[in-house]
């Protein structure tokens, strides 16, 4: 059996000073490079969108950000620019431990579709690819830390567990957006789902 980190989107724009700030996002960085030493695989997602992606305010005339657009596949949340391929605020938070990572996960490139989990996009039928990585290397167990908790965090922990990995969100290596409720709303859901919140 065995144990993979994945530590979700620890990147400039979610941190304080960023386009899309978490609060506390940047105090989770230490705690997480403390961890990676325990598991037998890190991984790290970024958050990788290309200049006008759908997820963008910016993209949809007359709409501001935190408001919500309906898409193809469903309700979208209508984000600042944020995690623009190539930014600066896309890279990783210049103290994470990028170095310990077997694997950088992008997601979110696609420009008609936003992908909050490292899984599949929010379409929930595109793949990402990292389901069969971790397949293929034997990984049953996942810890989740990172940005942010309410969203990225909780579709990446919902859809491993839907795919049936063990999974476990350090919530203490976790910091959320909390909009309108969404923190209470993506703990519920992930208590339902079976994931462990720690
Ligand atoms: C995220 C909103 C938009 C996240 C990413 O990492 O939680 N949230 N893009
Ligand atoms: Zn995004």
């Amino acid at each position: 059996m065995r144990n993979a980190l994945i530590v979700i989107d620890v990147q400039n724009d979610f941190c304080p000073g960023g386009a899309l700030a978490v609060p506390e996002g940047d105090q989770i960085v230490t705690g997480i490079n403390a961890l990676m030493p325990e598991f037998d695989a890190v991984i790290l997602t970024q958050d990788w969108h290309p200049a006008g992606h759908s997820s963008f305010a910016s993209s949809h005339s007359g709409k501001g950000p935190y408001e919500t657009v309906e898409m193809a596949y469903g309700t979208q949340v209508l984000w600042p620019d944020h995690c623009v391929q190539g930014s600066s605020g896309a890279d990783f938070h210049k103290d994470l431990d990028t170095t310990r990572a077997d694997m950088i996960i992008r997601k979110g490139y696609n420009p008609a579709i936003d992908s909050y989990s490292a899984f599949f996009e929010n379409d929930q039928t595109t793949p990402t690819g990292l389901e069969g990585y971790l397949k293929t290397r034997g990984i049953s167990n996942v810890t989740m830390v990172g940005l942010a908790t309410d969203f990225c965090v909780n579709f990446s922990a919902l859809d491993a567990a839907k795919l049936g990995l063990k999974v476990s969100v350090r919530m203490d290596l976790c910091r959320a957006i909390d909009l309108d409720g969404s923190l209470a709303a993506a703990t519920t859901a992930m208590e339902d789902t079976g994931v462990s919140l720690i």
